[in-house]
């Protein structure tokens, strides 16, 4: 019987551990919101503001349609490997009141 306690007492431990690993190893709040890809076409950029226009697809995840908006870059490096024209595909979380946050970008040929 004791070692039955035990046991369960181990057993409850490790759940606790991989919880508490899985939420260490997200670190920006963004990073624990779910993600949407999509693709599309830079329009316009503002690097200082952190910000992009895209000619974006529909995002059928979203029942969004193909539209152009503004989003916001997580880092502003992000658009270092992207210039108005290029096509690309992109990664980004919704935000609450604001516009969405792109957290990765890449140019497809
Ligand atoms: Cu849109």
């Amino acid at each position: 019987m004791k070692k039955l306690l035990i046991c369960m007492f181990i057993a409850i431990l490790s759940i606790t551990a991989a919880t508490v690993y899985a939420n260490d190893a997200h670190h920006k709040a963004a990073e624990n919101q779910k993600s949407y890809s999509a693709k599309g076409e830079v329009v316009a950029m503002d690097s200082a503001l952190s910000k992009v226009k895209l000619k974006h697809d529909a995002v059928p995840e979203l029942k969004w349609p193909g539209m152009t908006m503004f989003f916001n870059v997580a880092d502003k490096s992000l658009l270092d490997t992207v210039k108005i024209g290029d096509h690309i595909e992109f990664e980004f979380v919704k935000v609450d009141g604001g516009s969405p946050l792109i957290t990765k970008i890449k140019p497809v040929k």
